[in-house]
């Protein structure tokens, strides 16, 4: 028997919103029970789709495990054997080889001889899909040759709904149109390669802090935060980009740290049995975050299948005993060692090619082992490509750039040089905040925090040893060697017959050059890991840095290395802060790539993937939420904006930006025309009712209209646009990203683009037929070069057939 509390069940109904009138201190979690809908029993997978080989061969070999064996397949044991986050191990009478799981989002972390890509949000900047699968591909290859099963990322959750959010950059984009095309591109290139993609964080993963159960100054629990979220917003934002990654074929999804209406993401029956495993067919498994279980018989019944990175705490040897005594049924042990197995063979890791789990992840990198070389040089292209694409040109006046053969440039900024330690192959990795110089901030877990976080000083909020290149935590790793700036700038120096002089110190010194300097540089961060939201989008050092060179300095260009949203306002007017760069995180080519743009051998091409606001008061949330009393300790966000984040916020309350969301300038001009919707398919039934694969009922991705228009070159250099299509759905926000497509087109030409749009890009999530639900109405269509230069613009009529 299981009791209410174990599954999570209601005991009273509490409504969504509803959490502000209890007056006395909450120390009991039974409070919020009933929030979370029970979705049981968990899903068998069905095989569906291209699974049903897969399916095959599992149902085999499973058929014939042990429950021990089964049970074994179901979490991770520690080891020393070698570094992978995690392992699963090999039941090798059967030909099962066994698992290292392994982070993360820009290449394989703590190994060495792998290459350290562009992060998630400068992949979101570039807009380019193809970009996208071929950073996977290239990325997927060497999690393969370092023996690596399932790769722990692409990330699509957090969705930066907390504009500090500490993990925002892992992830492509605020708008989960955009992160979910760039990560099914990502997961597509991975699995090609054979290794299976985590997409993460499975679900409403949205603040780092209270991610976890914690303990305050008083010595008491503090539950994990719970992201409480209405049903529509589910659908229609958080679950969105999981839904494309799954349609892309994610063989596992990793559930998240939170809690979703108080239940936790790895025990959460209608996240897990219902959203993930009924509804969006998952025919993979689910693995909790490290260390995200919270129960052992709840979160088997509730659809977990794969515990990490131990059972020491809940599963390990004793799960056994909840089969054998009926707690849990055999059926849903068989299930998880079917969905493992699955993954494994439908990604072609039975082959006796696939190298074996962990070869290249030393257990101690500082200790003799031997090399597996994960370089490729046909990742190069991809490498230097992807960090050219995800920088961000937001201003150029007086055609300060491109650099024009300059005699003398002036380099300003922690951020210009090389990290001074650790770097290349160092004995530590860049994978760590406070190896960067950076301290932690102290969580302050109690009523108190608000305060004590939001007023730390700027050093909280940059790296000060150098250029940023990734942010901290699980998404970074090591590349062979890491260009900077400084050094790159240097090398086209070389080349030019250019003076570079450069003070990277605190305060720029050198008054008179700077004057003669035809540009002085100036180059900051904003820095963001896991485990710390940040402590701001602006820090007064790095503003005031700007603008001291700027008195001087009549042509300074900004170069920004942001983990995340970074406002500009505080030297955006200054009339000598020419031009200002957004050049996110590109990974080891940055100074390179950089260089190539700021003398204009490179194009600019990239848009922004999130809304620049002039101040911070003009974001919904801009800091982490939670810690609001009588619920100090079972801290509490709900998510009542809605679908209103972004820019869906910023058009609802005609608040201006200072850089809008899809924003991004060039060397070169565009201009649209010649709007046509081409087809519309009238007639078609308003709700989908194809069968269910992994990623949905199959109609959801019928194109239902396509529309198509001309963008043309109207300058004198080559470049490329991204054109991008809004539609204002019938009852639903202004506009929403429905498509884009990024073009290359030389100066002069012209090329049409088109956007396919399926029934679920133009469907709202109806809550009373739980289904995706086409109306007949009037869309409006706009198509431009962002979010608000929109010069196309058409109502499009659809006509369903079962409409009353
Ligand atoms: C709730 O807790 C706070 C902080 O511990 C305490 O000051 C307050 O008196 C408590 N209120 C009630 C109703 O117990
Ligand atoms: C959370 O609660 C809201 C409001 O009751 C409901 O619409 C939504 O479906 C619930 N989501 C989950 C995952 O329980
Ligand atoms: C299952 O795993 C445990 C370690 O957790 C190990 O001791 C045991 O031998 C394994 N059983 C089988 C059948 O592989
Ligand atoms: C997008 O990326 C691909 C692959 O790197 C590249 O070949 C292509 O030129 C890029 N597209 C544009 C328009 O820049
Ligand atoms: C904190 O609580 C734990 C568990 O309740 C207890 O073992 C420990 O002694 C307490 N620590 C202090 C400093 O009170
Ligand atoms: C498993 O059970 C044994 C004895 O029944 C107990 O000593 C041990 O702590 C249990 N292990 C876990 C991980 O619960
Ligand atoms: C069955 O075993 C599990 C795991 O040891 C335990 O949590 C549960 O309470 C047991 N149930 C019964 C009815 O004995
Ligand atoms: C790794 O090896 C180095 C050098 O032998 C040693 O100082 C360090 O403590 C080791 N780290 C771990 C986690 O074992
Ligand atoms: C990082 O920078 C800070 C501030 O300038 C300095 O105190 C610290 O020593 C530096 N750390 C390293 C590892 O260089
Ligand atoms: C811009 O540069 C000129 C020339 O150095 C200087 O006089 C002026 O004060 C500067 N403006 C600002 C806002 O610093
Ligand atoms: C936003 O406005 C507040 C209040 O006027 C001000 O203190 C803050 O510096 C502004 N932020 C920026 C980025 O300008
Ligand atoms: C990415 C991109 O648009 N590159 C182009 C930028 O402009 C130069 C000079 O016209 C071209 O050579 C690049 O192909």
């Amino acid at each position: 028997m299981i009791s209410a509390k174990q599954l999570g069940l209601a005991a009273a109904f509490l409504s969504l919103c509803g959490l502000s009138h209890a007056k006395s201190n909450i120390t009991s979690d039974t409070h919020f029970y009933g929030q979370s809908e029970p979705v049981y029993p968990s899903p068998h997978g069905t095989g569906s789709g291209d699974w049903a080989q897969a399916y095959h061969k599992a149902a085999a070999m499973v058929s014939k495990m042990t429950l021990e064996e089964k049970n074994n397949l179901t979490y991770g044991v520690p080891t020393t054997e070698n570094g992978c986050s995690g392992i699963i191990q090999p039941v090798p009478r059967l030909g099962f080889t066994g698992m290292c799981l392994q982070d993360a989002g820009n290449g394989v972390r703590t190994t060495d001889f792998v290459n350290s890509y562009p992060s998630g949000i400068h992949i979101g900047a570039s807009w380019n899909k193809s970009l996208a699968h071929d950073r996977g591909w290239y990325m997927g290859g060497e999690f393969k040759k370092k023996g690596v099963q399932v790769a722990l990322g692409p990330v699509v959750g957090p969705l930066g709904r907390t504009t500090t959010g500490g993990r925002n950059w892992e992830g492509p984009s605020n708008d989960p149109y955009l992160g979910g095309a760039i990560a099914a591109a990502t997961v597509k290139g991975f699995q090609g390669q054979g290794v299976i993609t985590s997409v993460k964080h499975f679900i409403a993963n949205e603040q780092e802090l209270y991610r976890n159960p914690s303990v305050n100054s008083k010595n008491q629990t503090v539950e994990s935060l719970s992201s409480n979220v209405d049903d529509k917003t589910m659908h229609e934002l958080y679950l969105w980009p999981f839904q494309d990654a799954l349609k892309a074929g994610t063989g596992n999804i990793m559930c998240s740290y939170n809690r979703v209406n108080n239940s936790h993401g790895c025990q959460n029956s209608k996240t897990l049995n219902g959203l993930l495993k009924t509804e969006l067919g998952f025919n993979g498994f689910v693995v909790t975050d490290w260390d995200a279980q919270h129960s052992g018989v709840a979160s088997a019944l509730a659809g977990l299948d794969m515990a990490m990175p131990d059972g020491l705490s809940f599963w390990g040897n004793n799960f056994t005993e909840a089969i054998t005594n009926g707690s849990v049924p055999e059926s849903r042990l068989d299930d998880m060692a079917t969905r493992i197995i699955a993954a494994w063979y439908k990604m072609g890791q039975d082959d006796s090619s696939y190298p074996k789990p962990g070869i290249g992840m030393p257990y101690n990198i500082s200790e003799p082992h031997k090399i597996v070389n994960a370089l490729d040089r046909d990742a190069k292209p991809t490498l230097y490509d992807g960090a050219v694409e995800g920088h961000v040109l937001v201003k150029n006046t007086n055609n300060a750039l491109p650099l024009q053969s300059p005699k003398l440039i002036s380099v300003f900024g922690y951020d210009a040089k090389a990290p001074d330690q650790y770097m290349p192959n160092g004995q530590t990795f860049l994978d760590n905040p406070w190896e960067l110089g950076y301290e932690p901030a102290v969580f302050q877990l109690d009523e108190a925090f608000s305060t004590s976080v939001i007023n730390e000083p700027y050093d909280f909020q940059v790296a000060f040893n150098g250029t940023l290149s990734v942010g901290g935590g699980s998404g970074a790793n090591t590349g062979p060697y890491l260009s900077a700036p400084l050094d790159a700038l240097q090398q086209r120096a070389y080349e030019d017959n250019t003076v570079v002089m450069w003070d990277t110190g605190n305060t720029p010194g050198l008054n008179g050059l700077m004057e003669a300097s035809d540009a002085c540089l100036v180059f900051i961060n904003a820095f963001a890991t896991e485990g710390l939201d940040r402590a701001g989008t602006y820090d007064d050092y790095s503003d005031a840095l700007v603008n001291k060179v700027a008195k001087t300095c009549t042509n300074t260009i900004v170069v920004i290395h942001n983990a995340g949203t970074r406002l500009v306002d505080k030297f955006v007017d200054n009339e000598n802060v020419t031009a200002i760069v957004f050049a996110h995180l590109p990974g080891q080519d940055s100074g390179r790539a950089l260089v190539s743009l700021l003398y204009g051998d490179e194009n600019f091409s990239g848009k922004l993937p999130y809304t620049v606001a002039k101040n911070e008061s003009d974001y919904k949330n801009y800091y982490h939420t939670g810690a609001v009393t009588p619920y100090g300790l079972f801290p509490q966000s709900d998510f009542d904006e809605g679908v209103l984040t972004d820019y869906r916020y910023f058009d609802a309350h005609d608040i201006t930006p200072r850089y809008e969301f899809g924003f991004g300038l060039s060397y070169t001009t565009f201009s649209f025309s010649g709007l046509e919707v081409s087809s519309v398919k009238h007639g078609i039934e308003k709700y989908p009712c194809g069968a269910i694969e992994q990623g949905g009922a199959i109609d959801l991705w019928d194109t239902v209209a396509t529309v198509t228009a001309t963008v043309k070159n109207t300058g004198r250099k080559a470049g490329a646009e991204v054109a991008q299509i809004y539609i204002g759905i019938p009852g639903g926000p202004m506009k929403q990203l429905r498509g884009f497509e990024k073009v290359m087109i030389p100066a002069g030409r012209s090329t049409k683009v088109s956007f396919p749009l399926t029934r679920r890009d133009l469907s709202t999530w109806d809550v009373v037929a739980q289904k995706w639900l086409l109306q007949s109405g009037s869309y409006k269509l706009y198509v431009g070069s962002s979010s608000r230069d929109l010069p196309l613009t058409k109502t499009m009529k659809v006509v369903t057939g079962s409409s009353s």
